[in-house]
């Protein structure tokens, strides 16, 4: 498996700029690209990754999306004056030319094409490209939101040609909508385009009808589109997650892209002026790391739109961190997606059931009365002096956040171990991790182990053998306790013994919230009273006696035969749970008579590395060697190679989860998709 992350940036990016006064554009400064490879320098983060020389896009190359028209436009504005250059650009909503723009133009195109062919070619897994100008307004035949060629999705008609793909992906963060890749793709089945995006009920630019969540595509690519509007300003981490839970990544992960490409504007993100969103920069790890599970990790990152210059620079090191297998920063506050949201998460989800198989049996309505319309509402800047006047406010505003930017990165990034995977001596795990990723712990010596475990589960320490596991578990355990290693892997004789020392040992050493997904039959059930363990028990039936309460959830569920349905479980229930409850460790066990295929298990352990910091104790049963294996390498990092053939969940598991949903969403609140009852409008 390819591994390695391309970095691509050229300084010459920064030579288009405006040059003269327009209010409107001059947010697209060069020291968006120049003050974000600053702070990748700063964080030693450029010198980990490969670096990939830009090149310039070829007018064929160009000619891909674009009409002659176009490319000609833009040609001939190398030459022009000042006072040309401004008569052009006044064609165009949003735009400005300079002499140099048509050879940055160029540059970002290819560099992106650059960036598709380290990744395709093997050369790279994933990578990153520092590019200006954007690109997702631009349109075959105009220049349009600061954008004059569509450097996205260039690279995918360029990738599906090249080499020959038949499903790419493209996740479009920006806070704007991307109308132009709408239109490019709207008829094309091939290209999976999804957009959130500012919107307030048309109000926010560009006020297209088209950009509201009906807009599925056209012909052949109807279910091809996907828009979530967003109605209210203020969107945070909780409703960027609920939106990837929920909305985007069960189509994403049916549809099973060959490559993902992010249009990757940052203006989503905290203190942007024109998203006046509060996204913080540690959500794109997340939404980067949920990504780099598809396509056997082949992600394409294109800079878009992103405009103050904090915000925006810590949150391409977010992105390129993570790309390059960094832990991912526990998202702290309160984990609840606001009503708004839900809203158009239940309205997108209604718009694509009869085109997404893991719709079909979901019980979608959309809303009709919308809550709050804000058109009537009158807007603040409409004579000059409230202009000025919300100039200085946003001035105040930009200060404030970097400030409490500084600050908050500061805290998130506390020094946490780089990935590597504690494993005992004799664990058959330890001969395929890498030599640089294992970390060889030695048992814990048996006298010890007993001393430990009779104070609270007394009977365990009679038996030799589960004696002999607990000791290595322990071993492995406290490496990740005392944060020598980030995760750690270990075989059991019996795996239910072990979690239930394992979650005692880690709260006497004070962890104070401890998640446990057992997958499989479990004899011993961890005592979860103080709500300091949450229990997701994943087995055929319903086991013992206890029943569900808000920290121990029994969710019955068993693979199908045909192939994967796991997806619905693990974005409609498990991740959903354990954002919510926000744990600082989970504990992966698999028991016997485990229920689940060895990639549904492969990707549960790769995409619960985005909680807790990435800390995760693995417990195996003992007799399953294979599983073990690849255990290791999703802990290492290695995305699931294949997930098998998609099959829809039954409609009794739709129900089932659905049961489940309502039972826990007033707990567990990153749960909810739909709005009570399907009416609002209070
Ligand atoms: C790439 C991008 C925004 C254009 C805003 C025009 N464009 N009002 O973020
Ligand atoms: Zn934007």
């Amino acid at each position: 498996m390819a591994s390695g992350t391309a970095l691509i940036y050229d300084e010459e990016m920064t030579s288009h700029k405006l040059l003269w006064k327009d209010p409107v554009c001059d947010i697209e400064v060069p020291e968006r690209l120049s003050s974000s490879y600053e702070q990748l320098k700063c964080y030693h983060l450029v010198e980990r990754c490969v670096c990939v020389p830009a090149r310039e896009g070829s007018e064929e190359e160009i000619l891909l999306v674009h009409s002659s028209e176009h490319l000609e436009v833009a040609k001939s504005t190398q030459t022009m004056n000042e006072e040309e250059l401004k008569r052009v650009s006044g064609n165009y909503d949003a735009f400005f030319f300079h002499p140099s723009t048509y050879r940055c133009a160029r540059l970002a195109v290819g560099a992106s094409l650059q960036l598709v062919d380290s990744v395709m070619s093997g050369k790279v897994c994933n990578g990153m490209a520092l590019v200006r100008p954007p690109g997702h307004h631009s349109q075959r035949n105009a220049a349009n939101g600061f954008c004059l060629f569509n450097n996205v999705a260039i690279a995918a008609e360029y990738a599906k040609r090249k080499y020959s793909l038949q499903r790419i992906l493209i996740v479009d963060w920006d806070v704007h909508h991307g109308q132009g890749m709408q239109y490019i793709f709207e008829e094309d089945p091939s290209v999976l385009y999804f957009s959130w995006h500012r919107y307030e009920h048309q109000e926010f630019w560009p006020s297209l009808k088209e950009s509201d969540y009906d807009a599925v595509g056209l012909g052949r690519g109807k279910g091809s589109n996907i828009n979530l509007p967003w109605n209210k300003v203020g969107m945070g981490n909780s409703d960027y997650l609920a939106a990837f839970f929920h909305v985007l990544l069960p189509m994403a992960f049916e549809f099973d892209p060959e490559l993902v490409l992010v249009s990757s504007g940052y203006d989503s993100g905290i203190g942007d002026p024109e998203g006046q969103m509060n996204a913080t920069p540690e959500v794109f790890a997340h939404l980067t790391h949920f990504l780099m599970q598809l396509a056997n990790g082949k992600l394409c990152v294109i800079l878009e739109g992103g405009y103050h210059l904090k915000s925006l620079s810590e949150s391409v090191c977010m992105t390129v961190k993570t790309l390059l297998g960094d832990p991912v920063p526990q998202i702290t506050g309160e984990m609840e997606p606001c009503l708004s949201a839900i809203e158009s998460i239940q309205n997108v989800r209604a718009a694509h059931k009869p085109y997404w198989k893991c719709l079909m049996y979901e019980d979608t309505s959309f809303l009709q009365n919308l809550s709050t319309k804000s058109h009537l509402l009158e807007k603040a800047n409409t004579n000059p002096s409230a202009q000025h006047e919300s100039k200085m406010i946003n001035k105040d505003e930009k200060v404030k956040v970097e400030m409490f930017l500084e600050l908050h990165m500061k805290n998130i990034l506390l020094p946490v171990p780089p990935i590597k995977t504690a494993a005992t001596i004799g664990c058959k795990a330890s001969a395929c991790l890498l030599p640089l990723s294992i970390c060889v712990v030695k048992e814990m010596d048996l006298n010890e182990v007993k001393a430990l475990v009779s104070a609270f589960y007394a009977d365990l320490v009679k038996e030799y053998e589960t004696l002999l596991s607990l000791g290595s578990m322990l071993a492995v355990l406290d490496k990740i306790l005392t944060k020598q290693v980030c995760n750690g892997i270990a075989e059991s004789s019996t795996a239910s013994a072990s979690v239930a020392v394992a979650l005692q040992h880690s709260l006497r050493f004070g962890f104070q919230r401890v998640l446990c997904i057992f997958v499989g039959d479990m004899e011993i059930i961890p005592n979860i009273e103080d709500g300091k363990i949450l229990v997701i028990h994943i087995c055929e039936k319903q086991q013992s006696e206890k029943t569900n309460s808000k920290h121990y959830i029994s969710l019955n569920w068993k693979e199908g035969t045909e192939g994967n349905d796991f997806f619905s479980a693990v974005f409609g229930f498990i991740l959903p749970v354990a954002y919510s409850y926000q744990a600082n460790l989970t504990v992966i066990a698999v028991g016997p008579n485990r229920s689940l295929g060895i990639n549904g298990i492969s990707l549960l352990f790769g995409l619960l590395r985005g909680l807790a910091e990435s800390r995760i104790l693995a417990m195996i049963e003992n007799t399953e060697i294979n599983l073990m294996q690849i255990v290791a390498k999703a802990l290492a990092g290695d995305s699931t190679p294949d997930f098998g053939v998609y099959v829809p969940p039954t409609q009794e598991k739709v129900h089932k989860l659905k049961i489940l949903r309502d039972q826990l969403q007033h707990e567990w609140k990153m749960l909810q998709c739909s709005v009570k009852n399907g009416i609002s409008g209070n």
